[in-house]
């Protein structure tokens, strides 16, 4: 396979799912510390307490990273690692932990690319305001990405403002799956709004600020199918790919809402806060690239079983034959037609393609990035040795997609591969296993490279 010379080669991991020290060295405690302790939220009760222990095991993890030849590095900051009240003093031993991080990845060759947010909000803010449901947290969130780009911009050319806005707003506030758990439609899709302005503001601060480098957003990519030919299972997927793609892209992509879509959800769920001014700062805002987090398209149809999804961790883990949280479509699981992984997500690299032509042909000719891609297993262990040949075949699989959108003209400029190491997966626990890199739970978290490593 070729690939243009200046690509970016990657792996990706998130704070609270690969850090630990969840309680060290200045820091607050985020959502996501406190969700963990709810009875039956998490796989078998597991938290990122500890994780892959990464905080303290940095520099003997970017030394692997160097071995292996990984060419950039994707992770994220914890918000209430370095401002532990969300927008108060400034925690300096948390500032050190990342400065240290970077420099020690750029020592090593290694790019840093940035995410600000990747899901753990600071606890304070959500019990001040009410986190993201109050516009307060706009103004938060720019004082922390300010932070973050005058203390790293300097070593740091590459930025995601938020990781995955639908996961964490869907599963938030209307599914009761992720904190703040809450089942309440509107109340997403006015914080999808609210995050929307957040990542405007932090991209004109970015500019104003004389940054150099670029920024943009992850957004989650899932292709949507119609299951069958019917009317009803075209409508249904309208449905979901106005949600899923549309309602999500537009207003980073095109600074606006899709207007049928907006209006039939209005209809249905009430008059959104969403004033003029908004759409015009959105507008003015424009990513310089799109990420996006790929692992699976949806076969779609219409939810005539009036299925409801429920709250508990097993409707929540994104695998194929689920309700959607609005009732009005449901996801097919068809294990005749279709390849799944051991957790229900189909495999299947063209809808890779696919999804970056579908974006390519709505906005143009955006830079992206994949900055997520790969697959959760449960490794198999002969001897010590970790056998994960099932991950080398969907990656390469996944990476002729990529070659064939470059050979397009779609402006492919990295891939990302998730996870550069085993880490928490946020409902599945450490049983879930992504990484290139083995970590033994059971010996002091001893790394351990795996057949995909090396
Ligand atoms: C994405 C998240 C990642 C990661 C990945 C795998 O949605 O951005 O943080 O968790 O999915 O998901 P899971 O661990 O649920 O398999």
């Amino acid at each position: 396979m070729s690939f243009p010379a200046d690509f970016l080669w990657g792996a990706a991991t998130a704070a609270y799912q690969v850090e630990g020290a969840w309680n060290e060295d200045g820091k607050a405690p985020s959502i996501w510390d406190e969700f963990v302790r709810i009875p039956g939220k998490t796989f078998e009760g597991t938290t990122g307490d500890i994780a892959a222990d990464h905080y303290h095991r940095y520099k003997e993890d970017v030394q692997l990273m160097a071995e292996m030849g990984l060419k950039s590095y994707r992770f994220s900051i914890s918000w209430p690692r370095v401002l532990p009240e969300g927008d108060g003093a400034v925690n300096e031993q948390g500032i050190e932990f990342y400065s240290n991080l970077i420099n020690e990845l750029l020592t090593n060759d290694i790019i840093p690319f940035v995410t600000l947010y990747h899901w753990d909000l600071p606890q304070a803010l959500q019990d001040e305001f009410g986190g993201w449901e109050s516009r307060q947290c706009i103004d938060a969130f720019e004082t922390f990405a300010r932070l973050c780009f005058e203390r790293f911009g300097d070593r740091v050319h590459h930025w995601i403002t938020f990781n995955e806005p639908i996961i964490f707003q869907t599963f938030g506030y209307a599914t009761e799956a992720h904190p703040p758990a809450k089942r309440d439609p509107f109340l997403l899709y006015q914080v999808s709004h609210y995050v929307n302005l957040a990542h405007a503001r932090a991209v004109l601060a970015y500019r104003e600020m004389g940054n150099k480098g670029e920024i943009g957003l992850t957004h989650v990519s899932q292709p949507c199918y119609a299951y069958t030919n019917s009317d009803e299972d075209k409508e249904a997927t309208w449905w979901a790919e106005s949600f899923g793609f549309h309602w999500y892209y537009d207003p980073i992509l095109k600074g606006e809402y899709p207007a049928e879509y907006r209006k039939a959800i209005e209809a249905q769920y009430g008059k959104l806060d969403i004033t003029d001014d908004d759409l015009s700062l959105l507008k003015s805002a424009r990513s310089d690239f799109i990420g996006i987090n790929y692992y699976q398209p949806a076969r779609i149809a219409a939810n005539n079983q009036q299925a409801e999804r429920t709250a508990d961790r097993e409707s929540n883990t994104s695998a194929a034959g689920t309700p959607s949280f609005c009732g009005r479509y449901r996801t097919v699981l068809d294990t005749d037609q279709f390849e799944y992984t051991r957790w229900n997500w189909e495999i299947c690299p063209d809808a890779l393609h696919d999804a970056m032509k579908r974006i390519h042909a709505r906005y143009g000719d955006i830079p992206i990035y994949i900055t997520e891609n790969g697959l959760g297993d449960e490794d198999l262990v002969v001897n010590d040795e970790i056998l994960d040949e099932p991950r080398i075949d969907y990656i390469r699989r996944h990476l002729f997609a990529c070659q064939q959108a470059i050979e397009e003209g779609i402006k492919l400029k990295g891939y990302y591969a998730w996870s550069w190491i085993d880490l928490l997966s946020w409902l599945n626990g450490y049983k879930k296993q992504y990484g290139f890199v083995y970590v033994d739970r059971d010996n002091k978290l001893k790394r351990i490279k795996k057949q995909s490593y090396l």
